[in-house]
């Protein structure tokens, strides 16, 4: 498999976002059944629809999928235990659990699934120390923490008597670094994607004043390449995708104007497809959807016209979080 375009190189990169091109690329995404890449990532395919429908809703085409179709299908992939498997037949994981949930809360289709199912699910993945397992497995890392708390946040489940909240926070700030990020886990590396989710975790908990937003700030804002692009940690090469974990996480620190915000958006236009929509982790890379979710998610973040305003805690179109009444904290 080719990680290259065949996007021809005497051409200007895009200037635009190219809107129309991207609804189409989504809509296509489970019709190329014929691609290898199309089964190598089964796994990933309630993930990957959420991707495709939040970057939708974030375009403004809410519609352009089934949602009956897709409700149907999140159904099937839920388990008698309450957890969802990232595709029909495959086992029950948080990171599948909390994308089918975004999903549904957005298309407003929960009466179709057993909540209360959910949710002991996920009291299930809760750990002694305060952290939360993927699944039955054990193991263990701060996305999942972020998943369970998001989930049982959306889902406003968090007053549920058997949760420890306290410990879990305890157990975020043990992540934290001496250079003001966050990792994996206690002593692991600082990288973006970690500080995203363990900043959403403190958010959502009201817990951010353990944070030195000055100190994390600067670390978030050293990022930004001369390219205009974002990396996850020092001396890596930059990525799509970090324009999420980057600038969601300055925006809940209140600094999202530490980056600058027009490099970015012309790195970000740089890495679309202009033959085939979607968009690459880098420019005249191979699109895909989570990259394209995440571009937009960025270009959301920082005001592009046309897009429709994403909620940086929980990557979900605002409109909604407002709708189910979550508050406003960041
Ligand atoms: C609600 C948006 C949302 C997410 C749910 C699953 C999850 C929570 C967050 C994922 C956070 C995470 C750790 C993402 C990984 C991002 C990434 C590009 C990792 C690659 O790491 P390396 O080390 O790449 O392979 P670098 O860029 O460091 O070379
Ligand atoms: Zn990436």
């Amino acid at each position: 498999m080719s990680t290259h375009t065949n996007n021809p190189s005497n051409v200007d990169p895009p200037s635009e976002l190219l809107l129309d091109l991207h609804v189409k690329y989504i809509q296509n995404l489970d019709t190329k059944k014929g691609d290898l890449e199309y089964w190598l990532t089964e796994h990933l395919r309630v993930n990957g629809i959420y991707w495709g429908s939040t970057a939708l809703h974030l375009m403004g085409h809410p519609d352009a999928l089934d949602h009956d179709q897709i409700v149907e299908y999140m159904v099937k992939c839920q388990h008698d235990n309450g957890g969802f498997g990232g595709h029909i037949g495959h086992d029950p994981h948080i990171l599948s659990t909390l994308s089918a949930i975004q999903v549904l809360i957005t298309y407003d289709r929960l009466d179709a699934i057993n909540v209360d199912k959910v949710v002991d699910y996920i009291v299930s993945l809760q750990n002694e120390d305060g952290s939360y397992s993927g699944d039955s497995w054990g193991e263990t890392d701060t996305r999942f923490i972020f998943c369970a708390i998001n989930c049982l946040s959306l889902l406003k489940r968090l007053d549920d008597k058997r949760l420890d909240l306290q410990r879990t926070i305890d157990y975020v700030v043990q992540c934290r670094n001496f250079d003001g990020g966050f990792g994996n886990c206690p002593g692991g590396e600082s990288h973006a994607a970690q500080v995203y989710v363990c900043l959403g975790t403190l958010t959502i908990l009201n817990a951010l004043h353990h944070v030195d937003a000055d100190q994390l700030g600067w670390w978030l804002s050293e990022r930004q390449l001369k390219n205009g692009g974002l990396n996850g940690r020092p001396e890596k090469l930059e990525d799509v995708c970090y324009s999420w974990w980057v600038l969601s996480s300055l925006s809940m620190l209140k600094r999202r104007h530490w980056i600058d915000a027009d490099k970015l958006t012309k790195f970000i236009l740089s890495s679309q497809d202009s033959e085939t929509g979607g968009i690459a982790d880098r420019p005249d890379h191979v699109p895909d959807v989570f990259h394209t979710v995440f571009g937009i998610a960025g270009l959301s973040l920082m005001g592009y016209p046309g897009l429709t305003p994403v909620d940086p805690v929980y990557c979900m179109p605002r409109y909604v979080i407002q709708r189910i009444g979550l508050s406003e904290k960041h």
